[in-house]
Order: structure tokens, then C-alpha cells, then sequence
């Protein structure tokens, strides 16, 4: 038997994000977060089928739309990547408000996303620019120290809709060090992995962000942000950067209504600001633009050995 899935790809800051459209798992008709559960439980081979080679890759993150229960909301999403499904993705809304716009669902102006971890506000600003109102970040930790061949780190462990250690380069943020950096960041997840550091009630810190300077003056600063299975970040990473506004709002670096030029390790820009909630919480919007680049059909063969994926 064949099974078709259709999807529509498009990439933002260069980061691809693959928006199941139809032919998915149904996950039933609870809110967002218990339908991540159930298709972190349930729906392995089908993430893998959908992302992992040979009809995906590392980089891509997969976006199943689907309705919500919330009738003020567009669209439901659950986010998930190679190894697993996310809580959040910045990059990956942004993603899906140009698809649906490019598939008529949308038109400019506001509209709401319901994510496994709340409702994202979001505007299009035209058929590619997505403005994006992140759920509440925050700073959870400061100055906190990580043992690595590069030396002590010391860094801060901040929410933005997923978990991050952020943390000032030992590296120098260019293409030629990414091999370096993935190494680096490799290493700080299984420091924090083995002390059992985590965000708040024991989320998994599974992005790493190294940042630095950039060398462009009209960015404010570059990152580089390693992504749960190891492939790293094209774009900025909107969640990233949320968790990037929460840790400069908590040092007095960034004023409300500010704007932070972040840019990543290709040079790709998100543009953020935040505005100050209750007991410490910045609302962060994030900026940005997606490209649809492929449209189509993925065909899951029963008989073919890989519809699953290639799993090493
Ligand atoms: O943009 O938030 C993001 C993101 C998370 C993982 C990859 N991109």
C-alpha cells in the first residue's frame, strides 16, 4: 500500500521548515501540548519517515497543522525535529504563517497559532515578513558554570519556548568553526546532561547557544545555536533569540520596545524586541521572512524499507 503525504517546504533565514498539510497522524481533538505528547509517543515512524533522510534531513523541522480547539486560532501546530518533537519553534511559525498565506488560508494582518506551549499572536506583514509574539521568556539561571576542553563557561540558562544555555563563544562565530562549534556544543549538553542541570521543573536544556560579536555593524550580535539532534541553527533561531531578549532585559542591557538585531552563524536576521510582564517575564517579538521552496507529495511505500527513515 502507498501512503501520501502532502507538504509544502519553505525555509526561513535559510532554516526549512516542512508543513504537513495533509495525509498526517490524527492526534485527536485535545489542546496542543497533549497532542505533542501523543505524537511523541505514537508517531515515531512517521517523523522519522517525514524528516530524517532519505526524503528529509537534520536541518529540517517538521510543522503538522492541524485545528484548534481554540476557536480564535488559524491553525494548531506541533513542532518536531530528528530526534524528536519541540515545544516551540520561532523560525518554524514564521515558516507556517508564509504557508499558509501561500496556500490562501491567510491574508496580511493578525492572527493566532496554538502551540504546544500557547497561543503565539503573530502578524503578516506581507506574503514572506512574519511578525511573531513568542510565548513568555525568561532568565532561569545566571553565571552558570560548564567544565569543557575549551575551558570553565560560565553562562545562563534562559526559557524562550524551548530550553537554552547561552553562553559567549571560546569560538570564533564563522562558517569555518561550525564543525568546532557543534563539538563545543555537544560537549556542553552532556556536561549539563551529567550534573542534571536543567530549566524549571526539570526541563531538558537542549539548545545551546554560543554568541558573540558580529562583524557587521548593523547587526548587534551573532549566534550560533545547536539544535536537540545536533544539527545546528540556519536561521537566528526565534527561540533562541527570545530567550537571548529575556537574558539582555535581565541585565539591564535591552529596554522595552528596543530593537535587537540578532543575526546567525550564516548571516541571516531575525529583529526582536520585548515588552516587560509580571514577576520577570519579557513578551518578546520576533521578526522575520520565509520563502516557500517546494511543494508536494511524500509517498511512504509499505513495502520500502526506509518509510521510516534512515536510523544510525
Ligand atoms: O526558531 O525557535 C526556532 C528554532 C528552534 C529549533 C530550530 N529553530
Amino acid at each position: 500500500m502507498m501512503k501520501h503525504v502532502e507538504i509544502i517546504d519553505s525555509h526561513t533565514a535559510g532554516e526549512p521548515t516542512r508543513v504537513i498539510v495533509s495525509g498526517g497522524p490524527d492526534l485527536g481533538h485535545g489542546g496542543m501540548a497533549a497532542r505533542r505528547e501523543r505524537f511523541a509517543k505514537e508517531c515515531d515512524g512517521f517523523r522519522g519517515g517525514v524528516i530524517l533522510e532519505p526524503r528529509g534531513s537534520d536541518v529540517m523541522v517538521g510543522a503538522l497543522l492541524c485545528d484548534s480547539p481554540d476557536p480564535s486560532c488559524v491553525a494548531g501546530v506541533v513542532f518536531f525535529n530528528n530526534v524528536g518533537a519541540l515545544n516551540m519553534c520561532g523560525h518554524g511559525t514564521i515558516g507556517v504563517a508564509a504557508t499558509l498565506a501561500h496556500m490562501g488560508r491567510i491574508k496580511t494582518g493578525k492572527h493566532r497559532l496554538d502551540t504546544p506551549v500557547g497561543v503565539v499572536p503573530f502578524e503578516l506583514l506581507d506574503e514572506h515578513t512574519v511578525r511573531l509574539q513568542n510565548v513568555p521568556s525568561y532568565r532561569h539561571s545566571h553565571n552558570v558554570l560548564v567544565e569543557t576542553s575549551r575551558g570553565r563557561l560560565a553562562g545562563d540558562i534562559a526559557w524562550g519556548g524551548n530550553w537554552f544555555f547561552l553562553v559567549k563563544s571560546p569560538i570564533p562565530l564563522d562558517t569555518k568553526h561550525i564543525p568546532d562549534l557543534t563539538a563545543l556544543g555537544l560537549e556542553v549538553r552532556r556536561y549539563l546532561d551529567d550534573h542534571h542541570i536543567t530549566g524549571k521543573d526539570g526541563g531538558v536544556i537542549d539548545h545551546v547557544e554560543f554568541y558573540g560579536p558580529s562583524p557587521n555593524k548593523d547587526a548587534d550580535a551573532r549566534n550560533f545555536v545547536l539544535c536537540p539532534g545536533a544539527a545546528y541553527d540556519r536561521s537566528p533561531c526565534g527561540t533562541g533569540t527570545s530567550a537571548k531578549v529575556a537574558c539582555l532585559a535581565a541585565d539591564g542591557h535591552l529596554q522595552p520596545g528596543q530593537t535587537w538585531v540578532q543575526e546567525s552563524i550564516i548571516g541571516s536576521r531575525f529583529v526582536a524586541d520585548y515588552q516587560p510582564g509580571q514577576a520577570g517575564v519579557v513578551h518578546p517579538t520576533v521578526t522575520g521572512s520565509a520563502y516557500i521552496y517546494g511543494q508536494g507529495q511524500l509517498l511512504f511505500d509499505d513495502k520500502d524499507p526506509f518509510r521510516g527513515g534512515i536510523r544510525i
